[in-house]
């Protein structure tokens, strides 16, 4: 093992400034494979390096605001990836493989509801400055045999499914490495990032024959995806822009067709949470098992390009505003009232859409500092006061918390778009149900992260911290006169 002499040749190091980088360089190391095996992802890519530079360069606002609050450096780097698991222990060690990167499961989202057979977390940094750094996250969910009926085929997919070793015997060993030294050395932590990326390899020869697959493709298509590959092939790599209208529209110029609608909240001046638009999954060659060693040519729809806008985040008040006005929304079309888009726009005008108002009615959450006047303040007399007191006397600036995680319908409308043109044979008419956060944490091996909880936390500790800033002088006189 040596891990004595590794041990000793990092002694300064703070394990989550390492974590921080087998992260980062994780997440290009998988952006490297993932341009390679999906060329269109490449042609995002730039696109959407080119719409954020010329956001920035005509929003100055924009650009204070996120240098502010959310580090602006982490844009052009900031992806998120999908995968697909098919076993409870599959998802076991892969919360071990990320937390070597210092990512997290955070909330729990059930996609049952919406069709598909499965439920999911989102392994991401939860620290302020570990986000700011590289906020890489990975948008996990495993498998729910349990809601097949076919009592044959759920056996058969088990038997695939335990029969397979998604890990390198390498990346194994240095799991239990880090683990054991809550860290590894610069060396071991180069190969941990090969060796994990490995897992999300894409393979063209499939696990199964293609009988089995057709079958597991009938129940559903997703079960198809997960359970007839050598592992969780990465499926979309989504980098996040700044217009995602922009972007929308231009894709097509680049020979990107993208679905036609954009998941999400409509576009406002204040954005919220997360809205997301996808292109179509590439139609692969695929080969199956055949007879005598032989494999037969056949072909697969899994993997696709996506990107995302994010925005505020919103209190438990603001997320149940949005959820109303969604569930209005989509219950109009489906009543027959209009296109959605128009729809979404006029259901979502009850939302505020000012920063003061948001703050005002509880809906978002805000990150505190101190206005150059405030800085001023702290300097020389001190203050103290309540936190609207402070906002109206212009000591504090406000900036908006921007959401790191996911919205279940959302997702759902991804994991739909990208299912293939014969959906409706196969899945959208099935409704599993029954949301079982407490099993998918056993399998887990760990809670999920409550994300609202994140956000409150720092909420609360950066005003805590200008308010510290605020009154020391003032508590500093205090004690020298009454000294
Ligand atoms: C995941 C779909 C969810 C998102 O951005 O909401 C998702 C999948 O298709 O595996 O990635
Ligand atoms: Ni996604």
């Amino acid at each position: 093992y040596g891990d004595h002499r590794d041990l000793h040749s990092f002694p300064t190091r703070r394990s989550s400034d390492l974590k921080n980088e087998i992260r980062a360089q994780f997440s290009l190391a998988m952006s490297a494979m993932y341009r390679e095996e999906v060329p269109a992802y490449g042609e995002l890519m730039e696109l959407v390096a080119d719409i954020n530079v010329s956001v920035l360069e005509r929003d100055e606002s924009l650009r204070s605001q996120l240098s502010q609050s959310n580090g602006l450096d982490r844009i052009t780097e900031e992806r998120h990836g999908a995968i697909r698991v098919g076993t409870e222990k599959e998802l076991f060690t892969l919360r071990r493989l990320f937390a070597v990167m210092g990512m997290e499961p955070v909330s729990y989202y059930d996609l049952a509801i919406a069709g598909i057979p499965v439920h999911s977390t989102a392994f991401r940094p939860v620290a302020e400055g570990d986000l700011n750094i590289n906020p890489f996250r990975v948008f996990t969910s495993l498998l729910r045999l349990e809601l097949i009926e076919d009592a044959d085929l759920r056996a058969a997919a088990q038997e695939v499914l335990d029969n397979r070793e998604i890990f390198t015997t390498a990346a194994l060993n240095l799991i239990e490495r880090a683990e054991k030294q809550g860290g590894l050395s610069n060396e071991d932590a180069t190969q941990f990032v090969t060796e994990a990326l490995e897992t999300f390899r894409w393979h063209s020869k499939a696990n199964i024959d293609q009988e089995l697959y057709g079958k597991l493709h009938d129940e559903h298509r997703l079960i198809a995806d997960i359970v007839s590959f050598h592992g969780p092939h990465i499926n979309h790599l989504t980098p996040r822009t700044l217009d995602i209208d922009g972007v929308q529209v231009a894709m097509p110029e680049r020979g990107i067709n993208p679905k036609a609608v954009i998941e999400g909240p409509p576009q406002r001046d204040c954005p919220i949470l997360l809205r997301q638009t996808s292109f179509k999954a590439l139609e692969e060659k695929v080969l199956f098992k055949g007879e005598n060693g032989n494999w037969d040519e056949g072909s697969h729809t899994a993997r696709f390009g996506e990107i995302e806008q994010r925005g505020i985040a919103l209190t438990p008040k603001g997320r149940a505003l949005y959820d109303t006005l969604l569930d209005d929304t989509r219950a109009r079309v489906r009543s027959g009232e209009g296109a959605y888009e128009d729809l979404l726009v006029e259901s979502f005008k009850a939302f505020p859409d000012s920063y003061t108002e948001l703050r005002a009615e509880g809906l978002a959450f805000f990150r505190y500092s101190l206005s150059d006047k405030g800085e001023e303040i702290a300097r020389s007399v001190g203050i103290s006061g309540s936190l609207d007191g402070l906002l109206e006397a212009g000591l504090l600036r406000m900036d908006p918390i921007i959401y790191e995680d996911f919205l279940p319908v959302s997702a759902a409308g991804i994991f739909q778009s990208n299912l293939g043109p014969n959906l409706g044979e196969t899945g959208a008419d099935v409704v599993y149900s029954n949301p079982s956060q407490q099993s998918f944490e056993q399998a887990l091996g760990a809670k999920v992260w409550d994300e609202l909880a994140l956000y409150a936390d720092l909420e609360r500790a950066s005003l805590n911290a200008c308010l510290a800033r605020l009154s020391e002088k003032a508590l500093k006189d205090d004690v020298a006169v009454a000294a």
